[in-house]
């Protein structure tokens, strides 16, 4: 048993997802129109129109869930969460704590999602998935899109004022988020997922690597883009916060906790205490689908205890950032 794809509009319930050298490969996601203000993509943002479909094990997924909550959108797009554990249908809507059905087309199963925008769909069914109600199909599944769409084009029906994709530093917040995604976002995967010794050890120096980077940056700005906290911070936060709870462990990312790293922890905890957001963060959740769902990588589908994480503990950041008059915007 293992992860589930569709093919030509029929469910199989496992599939490969290593090359030839053991390395793991990610598809592209495959649904990517826009929302615009003004409409003139077809699709217009507009306030009870579209919905959200997200798991809060997933990591991208859950940036998608903090930008609605941050930007003040939860009474204009609507949401949905699966439950945390992946079994022989994948993504399911199921009633346990945390999760929701899905009370917009019903369904039992993520998939059942995909085949009322495609009936022949191929490829694979993952969260987020933004839903057009208006047209019956899915907008978008590629979570830096969605952000990005949720920042810069609901402004007039946000209730929060507070952007992330600010105009001085928009080229800096793509550039940051493109460094990040491969030895970091996906980094964690390619080491987790990785069927031999060479595609992991590559990915874990690639990975700390990368860690080791951003620990020297943040010694010398509150957030990875500046002073000011951005989209980037976003998508960095998901996979920091559940590194010492599942990837440490399970996908074998284990040179150093994030705990670790003095710049990185306090980061983390400045960004988790941002209002709103420790409302996105379900360790339960996280560390049931990590531990649960890959049979592969932890076949008795223990779940660890441990370990003890305390995000709300004091941090350093406005004292380190806002000395000699400058002011941390945040
Ligand atoms: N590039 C996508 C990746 C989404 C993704 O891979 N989501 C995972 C959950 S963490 C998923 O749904 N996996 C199910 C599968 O691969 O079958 C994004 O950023 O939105």
């Amino acid at each position: 048993m293992g992860l589930g794809i569709l093919k030509d509009g029929k469910w199989i319930s496992e599939r490969e997802q290593e090359d030839s050298d053991g390395k793991f490969v990610r598809p592209s996601t495959t649904f990517r129109d826009k929302i615009t203000a003004d409409g003139s993509s077809g699709f217009k943002a507009e306030p009870g129109r579209y919905h959200l479909y997200i798991s809060w094990a997933c990591p991208w997924a859950c940036r998608t869930a903090i930008l609605r909550q941050l930007k003040g959108l939860e009474d204009v797009i609507g949401m949905s969460v699966v439950a945390a554990e992946i079994h022989d249908n994948s993504w399911e809507f199921k009633d346990e704590p945390g999760s929701t059905p899905d009370t917009v087309n019903g369904a039992d199963y993520l998939w059942q999602i995909y085949l009322k925008a495609d009936s022949s769909y191929s490829g694979r069914v993952t969260v987020p998935v933004l839903w057009d109600k208006q047209t019956g199909t899915i907008v978008n599944n590629e979570s830096r899109e969605i952000i990005r769409m949720l920042d810069t084009e609901f402004g007039d029906f946000a209730s929060l004022d507070i952007n992330f994709y600010p105009e001085a530093l928009q080229d800096k917040i793509d550039e940051t988020i493109d460094a990040i995604y491969q030895p970091i976002n996906n980094g964690v995967y390619r080491a987790g997922f990785a069927t031999s010794q060479g595609a992991y050890d590559e990915a874990v120096t690639d990975l700390f690597t990368a860690l080791d980077h951003w620990e020297k940056v943040l010694g010398e700005q509150r957030y990875i883009c500046g002073n000011k906290i951005t989209e980037a911070d976003w998508c960095l936060f998901t996979t920091l916060f559940r590194f010492d709870a599942v990837y440490y462990v399970h996908f074998k990312c284990n040179i150093r906790r994030i705990f670790d790293y003095p710049n990185l922890w306090n980061y983390l905890k400045d960004l988790y205490q941002y209002p709103g957001v420790k409302e996105t963060c379900n360790l339960d959740h996280i560390k049931r689908h990590y531990y649960k769902s890959h049979p592969k990588v932890n076949p008795t589908g223990i779940v660890p205890k441990g370990p003890e994480i305390d995000f709300d503990a004091p941090h350093n950041r406005h004292r380190l950032f806002e000395k000699n008059g400058v002011k941390a915007t945040v």
